[in-house]
């Protein structure tokens, strides 16, 4: 008999928050400036508590998520946690309306916060628990650097540099293909040569411009190009990481690992980065990692590095952690970075905690 305490969920508690960012994200889609994020407790029977946050895109979906979450807590209360079932279970609950958006986001966040309390039941961090070990995690700046004047971005580029980072994201779908070469020309004119550059579009140009922007900047030498049309036509997905020498990156709208895997059965990208609360928590990451294994496809992380850091350590072919500071600002231990590389806590479970200060003054009204 393997000696381990059973935990049983008690409740599951909701608090959102907005908080501000150091810098603004300005992508082809829209500018944040800000982050809605929804903090989820799960409490156990035991008196253990899991956490994770969620990370909301606009402020009306966190009472929406906050709804939903309730139907998971009526749907789990008191169950053994054992994520893989309640995945199952859940995802028979929600059938109708479909585990998708909102949705599949509570069930994911509900998902990492079982797998954090069964890392702390078990004492140890979470990247153990899932059979790693303690190691650092490369990663690349991913705040700022979004559409604005070629000047501000090169000074902005300067300091995302500080902590050691070695690689940068750009936001990219400017208007014209001239100012799109002329924002990264003004990045790459400001950095180190050594210094990687990733591109992400979020989704602006049609498959016809993506051919035109992707060549030209085939001679740019970045690291990819990252969801230059729609996230889901895989298809032209395909046709442009066929044509294009730039690595296609996609996945962080993959909804669950089948979508991941639909888009690798017809090449649609030469690397992946599932997103936590879209591929389906800790549950569907470790799926998805299979899948990327099985055909030695790179794979990345999108937002939430804090728990991202120990999954990536478990991903047989982990590429970049995509680091973003934006959770720094309500945890009472921002994850720390060190020569550009992310530092698992030697904390039992994922490390994040709530710094009660800060979730009172950001509480959103
Ligand atoms: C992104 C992330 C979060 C909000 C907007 C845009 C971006 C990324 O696509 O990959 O970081
Ligand atoms: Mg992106």
């Amino acid at each position: 008999m393997i000696d381990r305490p059973v935990l049983n969920v008690r409740a599951i508690r909701a608090i959102a928050v907005e908080v501000p960012l150091r810098f603004v994200l300005g992508t082809s889609a829209a500018a944040v400036h800000a982050a809605p994020l929804l903090l989820v407790d799960v409490d156990t029977e035991q008196g253990i508590t899991g956490r994770t946050y969620l990370f909301c895109y606009v402020p009306a979906a966190a009472p929406a998520i906050i709804s939903l979450l309730g139907a998971v807590e009526a749907a789990v209360k008191g169950k053994a946690i054992v994520p893989v079932e309640l995945w199952a279970l859940l995802s028979k609950r929600f059938r109708l309306i479909g585990v998708q958006g909102i949705v599949r986001m509570a069930m994911s966040a509900f998902d990492t916060a079982c797998w954090d309390a069964l890392a702390i039941a078990a004492n140890v961090p979470l990247v153990e628990y899932l059979g790693g070990s303690m190691r650092p995690v490369r990663a690349y700046n991913s705040c700022g650097l979004g559409l604005m004047p070629a000047a501000a971005l090169a000074d902005e580029a300067d300091k995302l540099l500080e902590d050691g980072f070695r690689a940068l994201k750009l936001r990219l779908g400017y208007p014209t293909l001239a100012e799109d070469m002329a924002a990264l020309e003004a990045v790459r004119a400001r950095v180190p040569a050594a210094i990687e550059i990733m591109a992400d579009f979020n989704q602006a140009l049609s498959v016809e411009e993506a051919l035109v922007r992707g060549r030209a900047l085939d001679s740019a030498g970045i690291a990819w190009i990252e969801e230059p049309i729609r996230h889901d036509d895989y298809r032209g997905c395909a046709t442009l990481a066929h044509e294009l020498a730039t690595p296609i990156q996609i996945g962080e709208n993959f909804s669950e690992p089948h979508a991941m895997a639909e888009a690798l059965e017809v090449h649609a990208c030469d690397y992946v980065m599932p997103d936590l609360e879209r591929i389906g928590g800790v549950t569907g990451w470790k799926n998805a990692a299979a899948l990327a294994a099985e055909r030695a496809v790179p794979m990345s992380s999108h937002l939430f590095p804090e728990v991202s850091a120990h999954l990536l350590a478990v991903t047989p072919t982990a590429h970049w952690l995509e680091y973003v500071d934006w959770a720094g600002t309500i945890v009472e231990e921002p994850l720390q970075i060190v020569d550009g590389n992310a530092i698992i806590p030697p904390r039992p479970g994922n490390g994040l905690t709530w710094d009660k200060k800060a979730v009172a003054r950001y509480r959103m009204k």
